[in-house]
């Protein structure tokens, strides 16, 4: 009583004495706290720092050894955690105590950070968890010990649901992985895991009643030829679901139905509605036909499924799928429409609307809530039902209006799965840029709802899903640092993005010192080559979108081989080096380093190479950034159109006797659900096609081709023989196409050189 007397009268001294300043660099928190004052002096933390916990407090407890690991792990420091002695006044000084109050919402917290002592107050497991996390970042990361400046922190949540999807059925990532995704997801206050474990691909998770869904569809034939595949067992699962709930994530499951079911009936074909005993676990991406049907003896599979589904995993939440289930087989198979005019149902969306309501009735009777995409939203859904609003947000807006609670995770703003730059450093994912800015600026909010109304969106979240992220490393990329933009959105009532950037260098120290493969895309060095007299033109550049959001970056280098640091050379102009120079970069924040160190050594190519990401795609059909599996690797992922695999070189010098040379690979066509029949096949001159060259438009006379037959049935990146052009003059357009026999494979192209002499 006396104590918290006190700490009012320091409060009250300390607000004549503070301003609230605005959103301020000096902490490096993300997402930002609600509220921030600022107040006199600062607090030594070292190692002479006590962590203090009431007696008996479990959860403050485990907070206050949260906060002591992630000290370790980034900073070095390790500090011990005891009891707080009986009488508050002998532990204030040099003292972090944690502190259990009411008069906060679930999740939040408040930090008092005086000269003196250091308190993190919380009515809730989460909130002192969350202070916790707070306090961590108030230390700049590296040194084993700080000053953390004197102030107030009062924080909660803008939203409760703040999610990442992750996709373990494209992709399989370790028990391993999962666990880190976990531990790095409650660094930003991220709380929900999404789980995608089911779909045509791959079904992940062990059921012990149906020993097949896991012994055939967790395996997979992929187009190389070596089997894929793997799932997590029961006792894996219940690890991670531990280890979630002591991070504050909630693990929610997701088994899809009625369709993304390849691989469940690969594994029981009497469960499918065409009755194809011959289907195989699917190696393909794209929306496959095959749906569950919708006989008695399914729904008891379905049922007994997710009744282990209930066992494994405590969440409220249990996600259904729902999602692309397109109804051919439901409007071919004579069983399921006889067993839907049994049910007296008319057409193929109230069959699905049948379906997800008999599911989640089973659900809501065993105390759980049903989530599912958004094709859910049907007549008839259940009010408890949860609505993931994923083609757009206008999913979620429907849902409120209607009164079911939503889940904003709208493709493309919140789909991890686009490359978050042009740089040549992006991994393989879709070619639609979705930058760290485009999530930080998307909009939770939705003026045209009422407030009751609005309290049906949850909250947000974004996706992963793999088919093009082969490893959890990459998935890792992909979602950092965009997951902290999200977690900031979700979390934090205000926002300013050049304050966000100016946290996320801090917030990069961490990641590196957690090991963490995060993408430093928005600070990175994009590089351009020029042929020069005397070697080559070297432009580096990526900075205006951090001018444009009133920073002030540059660009250091060296041509000695050595790291480039805030004192070495200056970059202000193109550079010309002699071919064979190392160039060393980074971007750097004032004195702080904030992108990684970029390094390259031009070569004789420099110049005139054009990577297949540096040239415009014809077309914009469904653009992706792919490589090859096996064989010789490219420098940086091809970009293709799968729907026209053509390529535009702008505004090229094309002198006499010009020569055209080009690398491409021959990837595997593994798509199904695409207008196929308006991909242009046929058109070639030799059996396996050529590369057919044109200039000023695709489809004038072509000025000649490069066969394929050279690369045909090679693994990896092959160059094609030369071809000579005739006599040309002046700058041109050229064009690049492949004309193919068939879809498979698809011909794409790694780097195009022009070359006139
Ligand atoms: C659509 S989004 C899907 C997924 C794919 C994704 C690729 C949704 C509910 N379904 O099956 O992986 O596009 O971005």
């Amino acid at each position: 009583m006396i104590r918290r007397e006190l700490r009012a009268a320091v409060r009250a001294a300390a607000l004549i004495l503070s301003v609230a300043v605005p959103i301020t660099a000096h902490c490096g928190v993300i997402p930002l706290p609600a509220e921030i004052v600022a107040e006199v002096g600062s607090f030594n933390v070292g190692a002479a720092t006590v962590v203090h916990v009431p007696r008996g407090d479990a959860d403050a407890d485990q907070a206050a050894r949260y906060l002591v690991e992630l000290w370790t792990r980034t900073n070095g420091l390790t500090l011990p955690v005891t009891v707080s002695p009986a009488n508050p006044g002998a532990a204030s000084t040099d003292s972090i105590s944690f502190e259990r109050h009411s008069g906060f919402g679930p999740e939040a917290y408040e930090i008092n950070v005086a000269p003196h002592g250091v308190t993190v107050s919380a009515a809730s497991a989460a909130g002192l968890f969350y202070g916790a996390v707070t306090l961590w970042q108030l230390l700049p990361p590296g040194g084993a010990a700080g000053q953390i400046p004197a102030q107030t922190i009062r924080d909660m949540p803008t939203y409760a649901w703040r999610g990442l999807m992750l996709d373990s059925a494209r992709h399989f990532q370790s028990p391993a992985f999962i666990r880190s995704m976990i531990d790095w997801m409650a660094l930003h206050k991220l709380n929900v895991l999404h789980w995608h474990l089911t779909d045509d691909q791959g079904w992940r998770l062990e059921i012990r009643k149906y020993p097949r869904l896991t012994s055939v569809g967790a395996w997979r034939v992929d187009p190389g030829g070596a089997r894929y595949g793997g799932f997590y067992t029961q006792g894996e699962v219940r690890d991670l679901v531990r280890f979630a709930a002591s991070r504050h994530v909630q693990i929610v499951p997701e088994i899809e139905m009625p369709g993304h079911a390849t691989a469940a009936i690969a594994a029981y074909p009497s469960m499918g509605a065409a009755g194809d005993g011959a289907l195989r676990v699917s190696a393909s991406w794209g929306v496959h036909t095959h749906l569950f049907n919708l006989e008695p003896g399914t729904f008891e599979f379905l049922e007994n499924v997710l009744g282990e589904v209930l066992e494994l995993f405590p969440s409220r939440y249990i996600h259904v799928g729902g999602d692309e289930a397109v109804k051919d087989e439901w409007n071919a198979s004579p069983t399921v429409q006889a067993r839907a005019r049994r049910l007296g149902i008319h057409g193929a969306d109230a069959m699905q609307a049948y379906f997800t309501q008999k599911i989640a009735k089973f659900l809501s009777a065993h105390g759980r809530r049903a989530v599912g995409w958004d094709e859910i939203m049907q007549p008839g859904l259940p009010s408890d039902a949860v609505v993931m609003a994923w083609r757009g947000a206008s999913g979620a807006h429907a849902a409120a209006i209607k009164g079911n609670d939503t889940v904003l995770a709208p493709d493309p703003a919140l789909y991890f799965d686009h490359r978050q730059s042009k740089l040549a450093a992006e991994p393989p994912g879709r070619l639609i840029i979705i930058s760290l800015e485009d999530v930080y600026r998307f909009e939770p909010g939705d003026p045209a709802l009422s407030d009751l109304q609005r309290r049906h969106i949850l909250g947000l979240q974004a996706e992963l899903w793999t088919e093009y992220m082969t490893t959890g490393q990459r998935v890792e990329w992909m979602a950092l640092p965009r997951a902290a933009a999200l977690a900031e959105v979700g979390w934090s009532s205000r926002r300013s993005w050049p304050d966000f950037l100016r946290r996320l260098v801090s917030m990069s120290a961490r990641y590196r010192a957690l090991n963490l493969d995060y993408a430093d895309s928005v600070f990175g060095i994009d590089a351009h080559f020029a042929r020069a007299a005397g070697g080559v033109s070297v432009t580096l550049g990526n900075l205006s979108e951090l001018k444009d959001a009133g920073l002030d970056p540059s660009i250091h280098y060296t041509l000695d081989g050595r790291e480039p640091s805030a004192t070495s050379a200056l970059y202000e102009a193109p550079l010309t080096v002699p071919v064979g120079t190392e160039i060393r970069a980074a971007t750097f924040l004032g004195p702080q380093q904030a992108s990684r160190t970029w390094s390259s050594r031009p070569d004789a190519h420099a110049g005139v190479r054009r990577s297949s990401h540096e040239l415009e795609l014809c077309g914009n059909g469904v653009g992706l950034l792919l490589e090859p599996s096996t064989g010789a690797a490219p420098d940086a992922p091809l970009a293709v159109d799968i729907m026209n695999p053509c390529w535009i070189y702008r505004d090229v010098e094309l002198g006499s006797a010009g020569r055209v040379t080009a690398a491409v690979a021959a990837l595997p066509f593994n798509y199904v659900g695409l207008d196929a029949a308006k991909i242009r096949v046929g058109d070639n001159r030799t059996p396996v096609g050529e590369l057919e060259v044109h200039v000023d438009g695709c489809d004038t006379a072509s000025l000649g081709v490069l066969p394929l037959a050279p690369a045909a049935g090679k693994d990896g990146i092959t160059e094609l023989p030369a071809l000579k052009l005739p006599p040309l003059s002046g700058r041109h357009d050229v064009c690049l196409r492949f004309a193919r026999p068939r879809l498979d494979p698809l011909w794409a192209l790694d780097w195009v050189e022009i070359e006139n002499q």
